[in-house]
C-alpha cells in the first residue's frame, strides 16, 4: 500500500499558518475529506481535510508550527482502491476550490442611509442549495453591523456563516433553525439601514469563498477555507468572539450541536479561549453528574423551583396582572445564587430545629460594661461575637455539630471557622470568622464589623466567605421570637438567634426578671440525634447564663 503525502491545499492568501489543533493522530484511519488539522490566522481558522483515505503513519505537524500551500501534514498509509489519492491542491472534491486571493470582496463602502427598511438577502453561496440554517445569531430589535453574521447554514461539505450586507435595527428576522435557504432568499428586514456594503457581482462565486460582498464566510467542515475574510476582516471566525460568539472550530461546533451542549456556555481552554471537542465533553459530562446546570436548565429551576425534578405538580401558573396591576422585578445575582443553595439544603437535608432559651441578664451586663470601658477604642463588642464564642466551646463539646457527611463518612473538622449571616442590600451573605477559637470576644467583634461592612458595600470575596463550620443567623437587631434556619450545607446545624426580651423566670421562689434570649438550632438528623441536640443547646445556654464557662 501507497504512503502518501497530504499537504496543505490551497488556502489563498494564507501564509504561514499557525496549527491550533491535531485532530488525528498517529494509527488514526482517516477518510477523504476528513478534518486533519486546525490553522489559525489573525483573519480567520480553518480546518485542513485529507485529500486521501486511510491510515495516519507519520504526523509532520504539531502545535504551534507555522504552515503554508503545501506544507506536509503527515504520512498515510493510502487504503487500496477506495483511497485514490485526490491531489492536494484540489479539495474542492469536497469543496469548491477556494477563492483565488483576489476575490474581489470589496470593504464595505459607505452608503448613505437607506431611505425605508432594507431587505438582506442569502448571496450567492456558490453551488449549495437548500442548504439548512442551524443557527441565528440576532433577533429583532437587535443592531446590526455590516457584515455581522445573521445566521449559520450548513451542508453535508461545509458550514458558513451569512452576514449582514447593511447596518441597521432588525426589524423582521424571516428564517428559523431548520429553514433551507438558497440565494436570494429573504433573511431579514432591516430599518434605518446604513452602510451597505459593496453589491456583489453578479458571476457565481466559489461557495468556500464567495465573492459577493460581504462574503459568506464559509467555515468548511472538509475543506480548505478559503480566505474571503481576508479582504473583509471586520468578518471572520476567529473575530466571532467580539460578536458575543464563542470561538469554536466548524467540527467543534458540529459536535456541540449533536449533543446539544450550548456552546456559548462553554468554558474553552485552548490557545485564545478556543473551545475544544474535549470541553465539550467535559461539559457534557458535568451536566450529566449533576455539578453543571445549562441556563436553559436553570431557568426551568428557578430560585423557587419549577416542582418537576421532584416528581411534583408543577408552581402555579398565575396571571397576576389579572387581579390587579404588578410590577416584575428580576432577582439580583446573590438572590439568584442562594436560592438555589437554600432550595437544594432545604430539600435535601432532614432538618429539625429545636428551640431553647438562654439567660443572657449577667452577659448582657458585662457586655454593656465592657462596651462602656472600651468606648475610646472604637471597637463595640457585640452579643454575636459572645455568641460566636460560646458556640465554639459548644462545638468543641458535642463535635458531630462540626462535622459534614461525605457519602457514608462524617469528616470532623479539627478547625472551628463560624460564618455569620449578614443582611445586605442585594441579599444574604455568610462572611467567616477564621479559627474563632484562637481569637477573643475583643477581635470577633472587631473582625465581625469589618466583614459586615465588606458585605453590604459588595466586597466580600470568596475566601471571606468559604470554610465555615457552622454558622449563626442572628434576627435579635431586628426582632421575632423563633424561627427555623436552614442549615449551610456542607454543614451539619445553624443556631438562629432572636431579640432577647426581659422575662419573668421561677427560680424556685418566685418570679424574677430575666434577659432571655431565644435560640433555635437546626440540624441534620442524618448526623445528629434530637437528644444530642437538647443537650448542645442546654450547653450554650449554660455557657451564656455564666460565661465563665467557655475557660472550662
Ligand atoms: N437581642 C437583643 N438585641 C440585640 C440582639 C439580640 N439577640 N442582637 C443584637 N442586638 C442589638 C444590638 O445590641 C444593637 O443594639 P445597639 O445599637 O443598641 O447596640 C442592635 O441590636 C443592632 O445590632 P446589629 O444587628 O447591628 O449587630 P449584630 O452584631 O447583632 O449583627 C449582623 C450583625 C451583620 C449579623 C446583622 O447586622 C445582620 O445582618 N443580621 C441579619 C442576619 C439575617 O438576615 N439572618 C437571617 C438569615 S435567614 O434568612
Amino acid at each position: 500500500m501507497a504512503l502518501v503525502e497530504v499537504k496543505v491545499p490551497d488556502i489563498g492568501d494564507f501564509d504561514e499558518v499557525a496549527v491550533i489543533e491535531l485532530l488525528v493522530k498517529v494509527g488514526d484511519t482517516v477518510k477523504a475529506e476528513q478534518s486533519l488539522i486546525t490553522v489559525e490566522s489573525d483573519k480567520a481558522s480553518m480546518e485542513i481535510p485529507s485529500s486521501t483515505a486511510g491510515v495516519v503513519k507519520e504526523l509532520k505537524v504539531k502545535l504551534g508550527d507555522k504552515v503554508s500551500e503545501g506544507s506536509v501534514v503527515l504520512v498515510v498509509e493510502a487504503a487500496g482502491e477506495a483511497a485514490a489519492p485526490v491531489p492536494a491542491e484540489a479539495p474542492a472534491a469536497a469543496a469548491p476550490a477556494p477563492a483565488p486571493a483576489a476575490a474581489p470582496v470589496a470593504a464595505p463602502a459607505a452608503a448613505p442611509a437607506a431611505a425605508g427598511p432594507v431587505e438582506v438577502r442569502v448571496p450567492d453561496i456558490g453551488d449549495f442549495k437548500d442548504v439548512a440554517v442551524i443557527e441565528v445569531f440576532v433577533k429583532p430589535g437587535d443592531a446590526i453591523k455590516v457584515e455581522q453574521s445573521l445566521i449559520t447554514v450548513e451542508s453535508d461539505k461545509a458550514s458558513m456563516e451569512i452576514p449582514s450586507s447593511h447596518a441597521g435595527v432588525l426589524k423582521e428576522l424571516k428564517v428559523k433553525v431548520g429553514d433551507k435557504v438558497n440565494i436570494g432568499d429573504l433573511l431579514a428586514v432591516l430599518e434605518g439601514a446604513a452602510g451597505a456594503a459593496a453589491p456583489a457581482p453578479a458571476a457565481a462565486a466559489p461557495v468556500a469563498a464567495p465573492a459577493a460582498a460581504p462574503a459568506a464566510v464559509a467555515t468548511p467542515v472538509a475543506a480548505a477555507y478559503a480566505p474571503a475574510a481576508a479582504a473583509a476582516p471586520a468578518h471572520n471566525p476567529t473575530a466571532t468572539p467580539a460578536l458575543g460568539l464563542p470561538h469554536a472550530s466548524p467540527s467543534v461546533r458540529k459536535f456541540a450541536r449533536e449533543l446539544g451542549v450550548p456552546l456559548d456556555e462553554v468554558k474553552g481552554s485552548g490557545p485564545k479561549g478556543r473551545i475544544t471537542a474535549e470541553d465539550i465533553q467535559s461539559f457534557t459530562k458535568s451536566v450529566m453528574a449533576g455539578s453543571l446546570q445549562t441556563k436553559a436548565q436553570a431557568a426551568k429551576a428557578p430560585a423557587g423551583g419549577g416542582g418537576s425534578e421532584l416528581g411534583l405538580i408543577p408552581w402555579p401558573k398565575v396571571d397576576f396582572a389579572k387581579f390587579g396591576p404588578i410590577e416584575r422585578k428580576e432577582l439580583g445575582r446573590i438572590k439568584k445564587i442562594s436560592g438555589a443553595n437554600l432550595l437544594r439544603n432545604a430539600v435535601m437535608i432532614p432538618a429539625v430545629t429545636n428551640h431553647d432559651d438562654a439567660d443572657i441578664t449577667d452577659l448582657e451586663a458585662f457586655r454593656v460594661a465592657t462596651n462602656k470601658e472600651n468606648e475610646k477604642s472604637g471597637v463595640k463588642v457585640t452579643m454575636l461575637a459572645f455568641l460566636i464564642k460560646a458556640s465554639v466551646a459548644a462545638l468543641k463539646k458535642f463535635p458531630e455539630f462540626n462535622s459534614s457527611l461525605d457519602g457514608d463518612s462524617l469528616v470532623y473538622k479539627n478547625y472551628w471557622h463560624i460564618g455569620f449571616a449578614a443582611d445586605t442590600p442585594n441579599g444574604l451573605v455568610v462572611p467567616v470568622i477564621k479559627d474563632a477559637d484562637k481569637k477573643g470576644v475583643l477581635q470577633i467583634s472587631q473582625e465581625m464589623s469589618e466583614l459586615a461592612k465588606k458585605a453590604r458595600d459588595g466586597k466580600l470575596g470568596p475566601a471571606d466567605m468559604s470554610g465555615a463550620t457552622f454558622t449563626i443567623s442572628s434576627l435579635g437587631g431586628i426582632g421575632g421570637r423563633y424561627f427555623t434556619p436552614i442549615i449551610n450545607a456542607p454543614e451539619v446545624a445553624i443556631l438562629g438567634v432572636c431579640k432577647s426580651q426581659m422575662e419573668p423566670v421561677w427560680d424556685g421562689k418566685q418570679f424574677v426578671p430575666r434577659l432571655m434570649l431565644p435560640l433555635s438550632l437546626t440540624w441534620d438528623h442524618r448526623v445528629i440525634d434530637g437528644a444530642a441536640a437538647a443537650r448542645f443547646n442546654a450547653y450554650l445556654g449554660q455557657i451564656l447564663s455564666d460565661f465563665r464557662r467557655v475557660l472550662l
